[in-house]
């Protein structure tokens, strides 16, 4: 301890320099006298490191191993009770002027943040060892990739980024090379809610999360840094790093099309990038391929069309609800070498949730009790399983293309109950961007508070922009600059709900009819009515053969209530003039155009 932790690198290695970068070298020496582990080891991402990992969490319970005959090489973890989902109240952005952080972030001078953090960071690795983690955001050769390296006390972390991202030596060899890298600073500490924070520095693009061993506040390269560091860098460098999924569509002529989807967490982008079309579409030579489940970093290509990579290596995906009906390729893809966290367990090691369908019956919840359902689900509502995005059956090899694929389609959706219909096609860029800017969304178990209220999540990046939303609209509409061939931009709702308090879509597999609607519409073919909020499917538009859907489902699903959107826009009006000044005009005339529209 105190300044003597021992450095592993290659035991069997007599060399001292961990790495060619000095200033890597000297900020691992930095962290290492504040945290004062005990031992430092430098991941390389090889199978024997991940292996002694692994034994190591095993023999002091931080994992446990499933049924090696049904789930090869599969564990369990269970988090901290306390410790279940991202942390909004306790995220911060840390901007030197506040109004860069904007009102749709938690914000902290600079200096008082790393202050709050670091007397939390000081001497809090004592007795455990500080894992180096090198790694890469997007195939290791694409010029779209960024690289980070995340220090972390928990082994569990480097498991779960050895899977979600491409971690090790390569991703040091390209950070060695460009000189540069996203810092993230992270340990669990005492796992104690009330000395937790998640902060961010994006003008150093340094990341310092504390007390948490969870998911986004975790796992580094995710939300902090593709998503809240990335979007800082992406306004700065001229690109969009965004909370969608990615997926192909290749029709029965032969062509593909990418479309790339914004939804808040739990609301289905896992089942839609994965999805499986239904029978008749099968037949007739559809397929969808997943490039990527959450996050999608995209830029203009020497075309102007929009190129995306996925940024991610694997699937942090909520386990509740997933069934070989909902999702097939997403249960595939988790029969061997997954982690799972929070799920139930059958009396047979078996991995167990609510909706997985399988027949089994869980013997352990999720923290480790005998299952009974009067006291808890089996598995935690936000319980999940990491993959490796190369387990699933529909995983492109186009991901690993590092130009990226061209975008056809911007997609933004929510959960909303009532008034938002099935599906509507923005009419411009603009008009998009007002779109994605007035998203709103029912809450869900994927962070901490209350569930089912409806919030404005603005492209479903509410919790994970980096920087003041009126900028971020700003910059979105800036792509519209005469040169750039921008995809055509709609809005979806699987979740509209009848009088009853059922669903009226049925979602899943079924979705793909309104995805051939929009590749319709962006190939000219698909007809569309006009209403003030945009263009709706025209009868008969969009097929709805072999689906029994009643008057009422028809007329929510495609119809158009003037009265409920009048007050719609005027709730979007009060939500954009909230940020003041520096809202883009072109975004309040166009909130104004359609409002007039609607009196
Ligand atoms: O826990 S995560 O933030 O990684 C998952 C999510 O909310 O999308
Ligand atoms: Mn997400």
């Amino acid at each position: 301890m105190n300044g003597t932790a021992t450095v592993s690198k290659d035991p069997s290695a007599g060399d001292t320099a961990n790495t060619s970068l000095p200033s890597l070298e000297a900020w691992v020496a930095e962290v290492a006298a504040l945290t004062r582990p005990d031992r430092i080891h430098w991941c390389d991402g090889s199978d024997a490191e991940n292996e002694a990992l692994l034994a190591g969490m095993l023999a002091d319970g931080t994992m446990v191993k499933l049924n090696e005959q049904a789930y090869p090489n599969s564990y369990l973890h269970r988090s901290d009770p306390d410790d279940v989902a991202r942390v909004e109240h306790l995220t911060f952005v840390c901007t030197s002027d506040r109004d860069d952080a904007g009102p749709n972030n938690h914000w902290m001078a600079p200096a008082d943040g790393h202050a709050k953090v670091d007397a939390l960071f000081d001497g809090c690795m004592q007795g455990r060892t500080m894992y180096v983690v090198p790694y890469c955001m997007g195939p290791i050769d694409s010029p779209l990739s960024r690289c980070g390296v995340e220090i972390t006390d928990s082994p569990y972390v480097v498991a779960n980024m050895r899977i979600m991202t491409r971690m090790g030596a390569p991703a040091l060899a390209r950070i060695e090379r460009e000189g540069s890298f996203v810092k993230g600073l992270h340990s669990i500490g005492e796992l104690d809610p009330e000395r937790r924070f998640i902060m961010h520095f994006p003008e150093e693009l340094t990341i310092k999360s504390y007390g948490s061993g969870y998911g986004g506040n975790a796992l580094l390269g995710k939300k902090c840094h593709a998503l809240r560091i990335a979007s800082h860098q992406a306004r700065n460098e001229g690109w969009l790093a965004e909370h969608m999924l990615i997926l192909g569509i290749t029709s029965p002529k032969g062509d593909t099309h990418y479309i790339a989807a914004a939804f808040p967490s739990a609301c289905g982008k896992t089942n839609l990038a994965m999805l499986i079309p239904p029978e008749g579409y099968l037949k007739d030579g559809w397929k969808v391929s997943t490039i990527g489940d959450d996050i999608c970093w995209m830029r203009p290509g020497a075309d102007g069309r929009l190129y995306a990579i996925n940024p991610e290596s694997g699937f942090f995906g909520v386990a509740p609800g997933t069934s070989k009906k909902s999702n097939a390729n997403a249960l595939a893809s988790l029969q061997r070498d997954a982690i799972f966290t929070n799920v139930g367990v059958t009396a047979d090691g078996q991995p167990w949730w609510e909706g997985i369908d399988n027949g089994q019956v869980p013997a352990t919840d999720w923290r480790g009790e005998p299952y009974d359902p009067a006291k808890r689900p089996a598995a935690h509502p936000n319980s999940r399983f990491t993959v490796s995005a190369r387990a699933c059956p529909s995983y492109s090899p186009e991901a690993e293309n590092p130009a990226g694929v061209p975008i056809s389609a911007i997609v933004f959706g929510g959960r909303r109950a009532s008034l938002v219909p099935l599906v509507f096609e923005a009419r411009d860029w603009t008009h998009g961007v007002l779109v994605g800017a007035a998203m709103g969304s029912e809450t869900t178990a994927a962070a901490t508070g209350a569930v089912g209220v409806m919030r404005r999540d603005p492209m479903a990046m509410k919790p994970f922009c980096g920087y003041n939303f009126a900028d971020y609209f700003a910059h979105w509409l800036s792509f519209d600059n005469g040169r750039n061939k921008l995809p055509k931009v709609f809005h979806v709702n699987w979740f509209r709900k009848g009088d009853d308090g059922k669903f009226l879509w049925p979602g899943f597999g079924d979705n793909l009819r309104v995805l051939e609607w929009m590749i319709g519409r962006a190939e000219g073919t698909a007809a569309a009515v006009e209403t003030p909020i945009g263009h709706l499917p025209a009868e008969g538009s969009l097929a709805l053969d072999g689906l029994e859907l009643g008057e009422e489902a028809r007329d929510k699903l495609f119809g158009f209530d003037r009265e409920g959107w009048r007050a719609e826009f005027d709730s979007i009006g009060e939500y954009l003039d909230s940020y003041g000044e520096r809202m883009p005009q072109a975004l309040k005339d166009e909130q104004q155009r359609i409002a007039s529209a609607l009196a």
